[in-house]
């Protein structure tokens, strides 16, 4: 039989997403199209290699070429609100995502969680429980392999983190379970306003049967409520069906409902923010039907992940943790909440590209915890405006230099803490190479 459509689709970028689509739609018999406005995507080599005669326009944009297409299919790294993007919808092209035909095609039902801060750590988390509990679960999206190239039939289960990029271009994601774990500042050098950003994320909820909701963060919950249940947890709230934090006999237990089900400290996870996390993984895997005591398992032997508040070395009676994941204010307020030592104090080293954020928030847990703040980077000036009058403020050039600094200042008791509110791309190539050279810097203290 023939099929005719008058679909036109262009790809909007060749990174892993606009790959992964290609991959997908020339799977389905589709013929596509793709632009990328870099003249050498990481994509290309391998789209010449396989598919000979997909179309490729590379540099910038151009709005009469995209105009020809009724369909766009737009990486998480451009923004929508690209002229030649916002050109062709005005002409009544159809702009979405790789989620979007993702959830199209999916045949088992998706857990989607999206937040400013935890998403990955709760993602691996809730994939990891699944694993224990024997279903055959797929996890992806932003966490890195693209949500498309996890299509299987034989897949039980799929688990996606979802970024605000993402979500911009879903528009029925139709989840069983999807949760915003939080909302706090970030990318505010690509939405033109915070409830741009919350917006973005809100679309999780589109067609979802189960939320999961933080009742501590109002941002976290639904707009929209029609055909919707709710779990629900959060620090104070011991009701029935809630999962929540409660002292007894000595200890911190998490709770459900009035039933104790484990303490804090069978965790390997530190910090409060952890338990949040735990919490919102326990509340998703119910929500599919994971049985508890197989999640509480897992979640005790769970680790945790690198460059996210861990711990490197003890030197000098000083310890040093590294949270290079903290790049925006909201992950480096918990770190600085979770990890302040009993006995000294932090000296925080924080600085990179702040992403036009407010740092403003940091100013009450630094006066709190901090012995001195170390600052370096893009955004160390703004850092040491807003925080001079909190704690002493060193301003240096370099990771290494911090490092040195912050081992001059600190005293035995103190923990020194890499978590830089801030991207890390003004100098490292990722969270992970400024994660790595603090750990080697640190090594190499004596
Ligand atoms: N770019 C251009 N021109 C183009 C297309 C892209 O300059 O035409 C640039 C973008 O501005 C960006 C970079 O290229 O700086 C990569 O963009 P992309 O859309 O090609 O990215 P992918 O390789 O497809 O990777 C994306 C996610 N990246 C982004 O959202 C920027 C990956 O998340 C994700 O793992 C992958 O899809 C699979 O789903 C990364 C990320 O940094 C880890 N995410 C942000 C975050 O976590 O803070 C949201
Ligand atoms: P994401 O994938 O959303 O970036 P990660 O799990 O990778 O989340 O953690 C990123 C950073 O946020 C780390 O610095 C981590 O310590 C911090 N973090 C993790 N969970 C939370 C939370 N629930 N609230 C605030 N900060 C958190």
């Amino acid at each position: 039989s023939v099929i005719v459509s008058d679909r036109r689709t262009l790809i909007v970028g060749l990174g892993k997403t606009g790959l992964s689509c290609v991959r997908y739609l020339c799977g389905q018999g589709r013929s596509v199209a793709v632009a990328d406005s870099r003249q050498q995507p990481p994509g290309l080599d391998e789209l010449r290699r396989q598919w000979p005669d997909v179309p490729v326009h590379l540099g910038e944009f151009d709005a009469d070429l995209f105009a020809g297409f009724n369909e766009l299919v737009v990486s998480p790294g451009i923004s929508i609100a690209t002229p030649a993007i916002k050109q062709a919808r005005e002409k009544g092209a159809h702009i979405r995502g790789d989620i979007d035909l993702f959830s199209e095609a999916a045949k088992a039902p998706i857990v989607a969680i999206t937040g400013s801060n935890g998403k990955t750590t709760v993602t691996t988390l809730v994939g990891e429980m699944a694993r224990g509990a024997g279903v055959r679960v797929a996890v992806g999206g932003n966490i890195g392999t693209p949500a498309l190239d996890l299509l299987a039939d034989d897949v039980e289960l799929y688990v996606l983190e979802l970024s605000s990029f993402q979500l911009e271009t879903t528009e029925e994601l139709g989840a069983k379970a999807a949760t915003i774990l939080n909302v706090t500042d970030d990318h505010m050098d690509r939405y033109p306003t915070r409830m741009a950003y919350f917006q973005a994320k809100q679309r999780i909820y589109n067609g979802c049967e189960k939320a999961v909701i933080n009742l501590d963060d109002a941002l976290s919950q639904p707009m929209a409520r029609d055909n919707l249940t709710f779990r629900c947890y959060g620090e104070h709230r011991i009701n029935p069906d809630t999962f929540s934090l409660r002292e007894d006999e000595g200890h911190l237990w998490i709770t459900y409902g009035f039933d104790n089900l484990i303490r804090a400290d069978e965790l390997r996870l530190i910090g409060r923010h952890n338990l949040l996390n735990v919490m919102a993984a326990l509340a998703l895997g119910d929500c599919v039907g994971l049985p508890m005591e197989k999640m509480l398992e897992v979640a005790r032997t769970f680790e945790g992940l690198p460059h996210r508040c861990q711990f490197v070395r003890t030197v000098n009676g000083v310890d040093y943790v590294n949270d290079s994941k903290g790049t925006n204010v909201g992950a480096t307020v918990a770190a600085l909440d979770s990890l302040r030592p009993k006995q000294g104090r932090l000296v925080l080293i924080a600085g990179g590209d702040g992403k036009g954020a407010d740092f403003e928030p940091l100013k009450a847990p630094v006066r709190q915890s901090c012995r001195s703040v170390i600052v370096f980077g893009k955004d160390a000036g703004r850092l040491q405006d807003t925080l001079s009058g909190e704690a002493e403020v060193r301003r240096v050039a370099d990771l290494a230099g911090a490092v040195r600094e912050a081992a001059a200042v600190a005293v035995p008791g103190d923990r020194v803490l890499l978590s830089p509110a801030c991207a890390s791309l003004d100098m490292f190539s990722h969270y992970e190479a400024r994660g790595a050279a603090f750990i080697e810097q640190v090594e190499a203290l004596s």
